[in-house]
């Protein structure tokens, strides 16, 4: 399609999007009428800085479904990523969203050169998280056939690499890595082995880990960006040329704003990605600002592909980390302290990369008066938060229980991250 006619598609979606969103959702009306527009204002897709912001926040306020755009009956899956604090942010899917979602990551795959006669292992987390899930329909949809790996399990995975003879791997980038290395360890020749293709997302990484990855595993590997509020994997993808991530753009708008002005910043300006999508039914989202930095450019791609491209993430406007593919708040961990009155609101989170895994380290203050010289005292109470921060971050910390006053505080206040993991 020519950028003309992608505006103008885009424009007549948008319209349809406003309209349902005004009509159906409770939020956005008021917000519009907060703002003095109406869906007859929209009428091209110029017109989309005439219309608010949406953030996690707003999500949070609306928590579980207050943003889903048709009753439940319609809604056929949800998935659920981190909140800020305590209550996740929750998506949710009619069928025609999950179509359009599968069909999504089959046009990524068959980018990355994929077809219906490959193999694919899916080692992102099936659950709540969309990296499984995602990936999986998609593979099917394209006709290819898919192995249901999940995460954690290594050992399986290797083996089904050499006996079942996958063309295709998807997961993190950290993880293949991690893989490379136990294959090596495991004394398995890659020769052995069929992969061509790797499918890599769901956090930040780099063309320096790309080369290693793809002299490791003897391999093409490519990104594949996305988020669960917008719809999951898939929202944008690398081609042949690896020079930039084409956004499904019939599908979802992107925009970049300053973070600080949210005033719209020209193609080839850094700032914060912005997207609205175009055609979602269960929770469709207006200008949802992703936090995520980066640029976009409307260059021709020499792949022949007219989308708009996406650069690299180079990081992020907020404090989220991401640890081994898991989004992390600070404020999560805020949230458990604030609760329980044996810790001080004193904690830092400390994040490394050791043989391409993530570790996170948790330091905690115990009040004066909880602090104990009885080990099995103390071992208890470790427990006892280790538990509740599990639960609320949904991976585990090594937890390291420390004096009142003892981790170091600059003005009075506590540096919350310590992140001395460096992407090469
Ligand atoms: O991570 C969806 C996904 C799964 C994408 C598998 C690709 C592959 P969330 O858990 O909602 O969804 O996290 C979304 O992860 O805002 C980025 O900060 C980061 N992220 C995702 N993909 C990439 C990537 C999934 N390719 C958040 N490069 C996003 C850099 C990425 N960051």
């Amino acid at each position: 399609m020519s950028r003309e006619e992608m505006r103008k598609l885009q424009g007549e979606r948008l319209h349809k999007l406003v309209d349902r969103v005004y009509h159906n959702t409770p939020f956005y009306r008021q917000k519009m009428q907060e703002m003095d527009v109406t869906p007859d204002d929209i009428r091209t897709i110029d017109d989309i800085v005439k219309l608010p912001f949406t953030t996690k926040q707003d999500l949070r306020d609306n928590y579980p479904y207050g943003l889903f755009a048709v009753p439940m009956s319609q809604i056929i899956r949800l998935h659920a990523s981190s909140g800020t604090t305590g209550n996740p942010t929750v998506v949710g899917y009619t069928r025609k969203d999950l179509s359009v979602w599968s069909e999504m990551i089959a046009r990524c795959l068959s980018a990355f050169g994929a077809d219906c006669n490959d193999i694919f292992t899916v080692a992102y987390g099936y659950g709540l998280f969309t990296g499984g899930l995602g990936l999986h329909y998609g593979v099917e949809h394209l006709g290819a056939t898919v192995i249901p790996m999940s995460t954690g399990n290594t050992a399986k995975h290797i083996q089904i690499l050499k006996d079942f003879g996958p063309t295709a791997m998807a997961c993190t980038p950290s993880y293949a890595l991690y893989m490379a290395d136990a294959i090596r360890k495991a004394g398995i020749p890659m020769e052995e082995m069929k992969l061509r293709i790797g499918i890599f997302g769901g956090e930040p990484w780099t063309d320096n880990m790309r080369k290693d990855i793809e002299n490791k595993l003897n391999i093409d590997a490519y990104n594949i960006y996305g988020l669960s509020e917008i719809m999951g994997p898939g929202v944008s993808h690398e081609c042949e040329c690896k020079n930039g991530s084409h956004i499904i753009e019939d599908h979802f708008y992107p925009e970049i704003v300053s973070p600080d002005t949210l005033e719209p910043l020209p193609f080839g300006q850094q700032g914060e990605l912005v997207f609205t999508t175009l055609t979602k039914e269960g929770m469709p989202l207006l200008r949802y600002r992703t936090k995520d930095l980066c640029s976009l450019t409307d260059e021709p791609c020499p792949c022949g592909r007219t989308n708009v491209r996406m650069s690299r993430i180079v990081g992020r406007s907020d404090d989220m980390l991401i640890i081994r593919g898991v989004n992390i708040f600070p404020s999560q961990v805020e949230s458990v302290i604030l609760e329980m009155e044996e810790f001080e609101p004193h904690y830092q989170l400390i994040v490394d990369r050791i043989n391409n895994l993530d570790v996170l380290q948790i330091l905690v203050e115990v009040r004066e008066s909880y602090f104990s010289d009885e080990i099995s005292k103390m071992m208890a109470l470790k427990n006892k938060i280790a538990y509740k921060l599990h639960s609320v971050l949904g991976i585990s910390a090594d937890i390291k229980l420390v004096e009142p006053s003892s981790i170091a505080r600059s003005e009075g206040k506590t540096q919350h991250v310590i992140d001395k993991r460096t992407l090469k």
